[in-house]
């Protein structure tokens, strides 16, 4: 296969955004801080994402990060929330106002219908962690990823994809493990407990996930939409069904019989359906 030629797409302060045949690249890029974000990064994460998800021609977004660290050559993805951006009331953005939106980044990883890749070069650690449960996949560096919650130590808690999404994937014990002591754990490890999909010799993970994605794009996009869609459902509960239900009205309104409806409105007459009830 051939090799990623990524373009640039915008230059933002603390992200890196990217994209080549079919695959956006998002990456973090505080690596001096192991990649904390602050209220700017997540703006700038939201605003790319946005754009990956509007762009017709990208089937998959990788979430990776720039590295390593200037100061002492650590690799990190994401640290979490940034506490030197954290006042007494959260965290304070540029113009004063407490907010950091992390969860609606979230969110628009959660329902984009595209699949959403964590390349994980270093730490994953706190809201950074949580980052890496919600993609719907992760491939992590064998040499330099390393898997931690810090969320009870600095008075966080992510109680949606963070924790509770996270029970459903290592199982309630591993899990409750993961939060209430805080350790950290290998790729290796993170691996048999089933939140990664594969260790990556660190000089070969950018690549690895490129090819990951070129081999999701070989696929029917409608199925992939469907299938992320309907493995959400379950845990996503009505917005889930909602999120779910709309890309079936949209394949709905492609048959006859969605033309004959509006057809009909339109003409001012009775609809005939044709009465075909399929089982
Ligand atoms: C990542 C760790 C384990 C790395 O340890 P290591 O390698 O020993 O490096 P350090 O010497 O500790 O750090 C190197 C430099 O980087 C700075 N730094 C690291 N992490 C952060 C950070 N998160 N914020 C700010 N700076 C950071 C260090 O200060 C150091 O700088 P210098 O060189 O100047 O001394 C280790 O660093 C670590 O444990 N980091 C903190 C991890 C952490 O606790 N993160 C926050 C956890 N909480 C969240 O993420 C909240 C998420 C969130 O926002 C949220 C989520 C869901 C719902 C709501 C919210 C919400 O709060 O709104």
């Amino acid at each position: 296969m051939e090799k990623a030629n990524w373009v640039t797409i915008k230059q933002y302060e603390d992200i890196t955004y990217k994209k080549c045949n079919g695959v956006a690249r998002i990456a973090f890029n505080r690596p001096n801080v192991r990649n904390a974000f602050r209220p700017k990064t997540t703006s700038e994460l939201y605003n790319a994402f946005n754009d990956a998800n509007e762009d017709i021609n990208i089937g998959v977004v990788l979430l990776s990060a720039e590295g390593p660290s200037t100061k002492d050559g650590v690799y990190s993805f994401c640290s979490g929330g940034d506490q030197k951006a954290r006042g007494h009331q959260g965290y304070v953005g540029e113009d004063g106002y407490h907010r950091l939106n992390i969860l609606e980044v979230q969110r628009l990883i959660r329902f984009m219908p595209k699949a959403v890749i964590a390349v994980v070069p270093g730490w994953a650690v706190g809201g950074g962690h949580s980052l890496h449960v919600v993609c719907d996949l992760t491939l992590a560096s064998k040499e330099h990823a390393i898997f931690k919650q810090t969320d009870a130590d600095v008075t966080s808690f992510d109680g949606g994809y963070g924790s509770a999404y996270l029970a459903k994937m290592v199982g309630q014990k591993k899990a409750r493990e993961i939060f209430f002591l805080g350790r950290n754990y290998s790729a290796q490890e993170a691996f048999e407990m089933g939140m990664v999909n594969a260790v990556i010799p660190h000089n070969e993970l950018e690549e690895t996930a490129y090819q990951w994605a070129q081999e999701i794009l070989a696929k029917s996009p409608t199925s992939i939409k469907m299938l992320k869609f309907a493995m959400n459902l379950t845990d996503d509960g009505m917005v889930g069904q909602q999120v779910f239900a709309g890309e079936a009205t949209r394949l709905a309104y492609m048959t006859d019989e969605a033309k004959e409806g509006r057809d009909a409105f339109l003409e001012k007459r009775a609809p005939n359906f044709e009465k075909k009830w399929i089982p």
